[in-house]
């Protein structure tokens, strides 16, 4: 099985992301219910791994916290946009979230992610999109702040590759305690 460690966004963030997803000829974007801030890709993972994995995750948790979307951005490879994303605004919550997450894959032993945690939510994939729009998406998205999200937990889902948009379904939900002062 395929899977993932996710965030998962509220409604009124996502349709502000829908709301700025145009004008860029070329681009694929990327279904809604696909949109979500991913924590940690796990690739494929036999049944005895995710049984290991499942109840494990669960030692991840943070108290709830708030994250910002701000802004937006791209990748490239060999110079040429590839991704177009919104970003996070830094958040130590967050990466401290992500370092525990983290911490449990390997604890469960999958070998440790060697790329830097770049936190984003991916909005568009680029074929051979003109560089010209994307810059102007850039520039007229710069000041894009749909407010803050709580978050309140994260997801571990399970991706399904097939004609089209993959399918991503959730297998756990992770919910955070309120900490008791
Ligand atoms: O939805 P986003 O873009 O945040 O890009 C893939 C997607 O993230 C990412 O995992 C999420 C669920 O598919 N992904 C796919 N292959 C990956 C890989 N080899 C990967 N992330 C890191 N390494």
């Amino acid at each position: 099985m395929r899977l993932f460690v996710a965030i998962t966004l509220p409604e009124q963030i996502l349709a502000a992301l829908e709301r700025i997803q145009q004008n860029v000829p070329g681009a694929h974007w990327t279904p809604p219910e696909n949109r979500h801030l991913t924590l940690r890709f796990l690739g494929e993972v036999n049944g005895a791994d995710f049984q290991d994995l499942m109840p494990a995750l669960a030692d991840a948790a943070v108290p709830p916290f708030e994250i910002e979307i701000a802004s937006v951005g791209h990748f490239e490879r060999r110079q040429i946009p590839t991704v177009l994303w919104a970003g996070i605004r830094p958040s130590p919550d967050l990466q401290r979230l992500q370092a525990k997450v983290e911490q449990v894959v390997r604890s469960c032993s999958f070998p440790p992610e060697s790329r830097k945690f770049s936190p984003h939510i991916t909005l568009a994939r680029l074929g051979e999109s003109d560089p010209l729009p994307v810059r102007n998406f850039l520039q007229r998205n710069s000041l894009f702040a749909p407010g803050p999200a709580r978050v309140e937990g994260f997801t571990l889902f399970s991706s399904h590759l097939g004609k089209g948009d993959p399918h991503h379904r959730p297998e756990v939900d992770y919910l955070f305690e309120e900490p008791v002062y």
